[in-house]
């Protein structure tokens, strides 16, 4: 190949992941803004942990071999949603909807797909909420539309993610009809898991409520 081709090839593919880099870090101060500003105001903090991961070229294009793509830059924009992804991982699942709901409502970015596996649960007890969003990133010389996933799932839905993943997901096999019940059994204990924290999470907070109006009605007497 021309030497100046492939400088040109590598220019381009550098240039190509930077765009979801930059869309990551954008996302990512979103996020933070969101944490930090929802804190002060309702004195709860409804994200436990944050994270972001790139694909690397290699797995971009191991993906796009699978799905039959052709081979250039513009294709792979276009098919490819999950180059890019944030995870959010929340208290309870009351604010996975609200976290939505306070990302949808930004103008610069634009939710073109939800894929709601909470409502739904994938067969083998898989919950999350995925949404596909775009945002403009601002280059020197171009404005880019880049796509970012963002999962969205509480504690106790990533812990079950988390493992099965390590466990099952890429495996690529059958996996044996007891292990894929077991598997799906322990998804709905954390599910289980998740409803009795909210209800606690409730209870405790009218708790703190009535215990505060007592206490300011002794203050009067
Ligand atoms: P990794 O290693 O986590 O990055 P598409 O992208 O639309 O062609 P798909 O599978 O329809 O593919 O998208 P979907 O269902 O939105 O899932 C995308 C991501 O969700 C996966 O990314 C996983 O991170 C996660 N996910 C989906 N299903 C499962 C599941 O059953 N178990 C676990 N542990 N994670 C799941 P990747 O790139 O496949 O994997």
């Amino acid at each position: 190949v021309d030497p100046a081709v492939l400088k040109k090839m590598k220019t381009e593919l550098t240039r190509f992941m930077m765009t979801y880099k930059f869309a990551l870090d954008e996302m990512d101060t979103k996020i933070s803004i969101l944490q930090e500003e929802f804190q002060y105001v309702h004195d709860y903090n409804p994200i436990e942990h944050i994270s972001t991961r790139l694909k690397s070229p290699e797995s971009i294009l191991e993906k796009a071999q699978r799905k039959k793509l052709p081979l250039n830059l513009a294709t792979i924009r276009n098919e490819l949603n999950d180059i890019a992804g944030i995870r959010i991982n929340c208290s309870f699942q009351k604010d996975i909807y609200e976290i939505k709901d306070m990302l949808s409502a930004h103008q610069d970015l634009r939710v073109v797909e939800v894929k709601d596996y909470i409502k739904a649960p994938k067969e083998n007890g898989y919950r999350s909420l995925h949404l596909i969003a775009e945002l403009p990133v601002y280059m020197s010389d171009r404005v880019e539309h880049v796509a970012v996933e963002i999962q969205i799932r509480t504690v106790a839905m990533d812990f079950w993610a988390s493992l099965e993943h390590k466990i099952f997901y890429k495996f690529g096999e059958v996996v044996p009809n007891d292990m894929r019940h077991e598997l799906k059994e322990v998804a709905d204990i954390a599910a289980q898991l998740d409803t009795r924290m909210e209800g606690l999470h409730r209870r405790s907070e009218q708790h703190k409520e009535q215990y505060y109006a007592r206490e300011s009605m002794k203050s009067l007497q």
